[in-house]
């Protein structure tokens, strides 16, 4: 299938795989790379030079394109603007912010520019500034999240811009890419299910606790903060939305979701940590290979679009 994105980046599958805080790291975004969709390090809160290792770890497996996430709320973000275009990658998406202070260095390295959007509003200035695409993140995603669905952003965001449009958020399968071409997206990007994937390093207790979420499984916490994030519910999202609903000062919460993620990631701690996951977490039952994933979805969606 091919749309202005897989032409843009020169990638098989029009599937982007979600740049993760903490596990999209060289091996998952290396695996989709090579199995033909766009894998996308996680830069979050990582420091420059663990970037940089990322990068140059993919290159080694594979001469496929691939990209990196800059999370515009860390206090690496400057860095690791300047990482990626100095390591020539081929894309950059960015989150959680306005990416235009770095558009014409990126620009200028030859970097396409995909900046993730919440609203139309963004999505008409990142047009104006130079991006190549935007993704269009409805609420449905893991991790922070915006406040429109991705049935409702998806469709005013084609109409609002002349630039290919990519949707995220709620996408775990076939049916969820098929119905994002209908609203006129050229590409998805999915997070949760590429969580469980083989070549995921999370630990274990992180995939299990996805493969058995049920649908009404994850909260947001953070909604009084202006850092709203969603995660499966657990006793740390009980204790924080308690301290949330009772009036709690930003910085107490702030303290009791730092290293959060870590902690569920790396440790396995998933009762005290943040498990970060999309609502399709319900949707998502096994673990496959990256390339089972990719296969799998596109197959499905091609069934259904009948070559759309
Ligand atoms: O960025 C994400 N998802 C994330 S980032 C993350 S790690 C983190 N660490 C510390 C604090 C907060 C998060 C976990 N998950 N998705 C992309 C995304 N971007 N979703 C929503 C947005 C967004 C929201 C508002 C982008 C731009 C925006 O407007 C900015 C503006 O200035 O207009």
């Amino acid at each position: 299938m091919q749309t202005r994105v897989t032409e843009l980046l020169g990638i098989q599958y029009p599937i982007f795989q979600g740049g993760m805080a903490w596990v999209a790291e060289s091996h998952l975004a290396g695996a989709v790379s090579a199995a033909g969709g766009l894998g996308l390090i996680g830069a979050a809160n990582a420091p420059a030079d663990v970037v940089r290792r990322y990068i140059r770890e993919i290159k080694e497996q594979t001469d496929k394109p691939f990209g990196v996430n800059v999370m515009l709320l860390s206090p690496y973000a400057d860095e690791v603007a300047r990482v990626a275009a100095e390591e020539g990658v081929k894309v950059v998406t960015t989150g959680a912010g306005n990416p235009e202070k770095y558009m014409d260095m990126w620009k200028a390295a030859g970097i396409k520019v995909i900046p993730v959007v919440a609203s139309v509003a963004l999505a008409r200035r990142m047009e104006k500034y130079g991006a190549d695409a935007v993704i269009a993140e409805g609420m449905e995603s893991g991790g922070h999240i915006g406040a429109q669905t991705t049935m409702t952003l998806v469709p005013q965001v084609v109409d609002a811009v002349e630039i290919p449009v990519i949707a995220a958020g709620g996408i775990g399968d076939g049916r969820g890419f098929a119905a994002a071409r209908m609203l006129g997206a050229e590409a998805v990007q999915m997070g949760t299910r590429f969580v469980v994937a083989k070549e995921s390093v999370v630990h274990q207790n992180y995939k299990d606790r996805i493969l058995k979420a049920r649908d009404i499984d994850s909260e947001v916490t953070g909604t009084s903060t202006g850092h709203p994030i969603r995660c499966l519910r657990n006793q740390m999202t009980r204790e924080y939305l308690k301290k949330e609903k009772e009036g709690a000062s930003f910085e107490e919460l702030e303290t009791m979701t730092l290293g959060a993620l870590r902690r569920a990631v790396v440790e396995g701690d998933v009762t005290n940590g943040s498990v970060m996951a999309g609502q399709i977490a319900g949707l998502v039952k096994k673990e496959q290979t990256c390339r089972e994933i990719l296969e799998e979805v596109m197959a499905e969606a091609e069934a259904l679009l009948g070559g759309h």
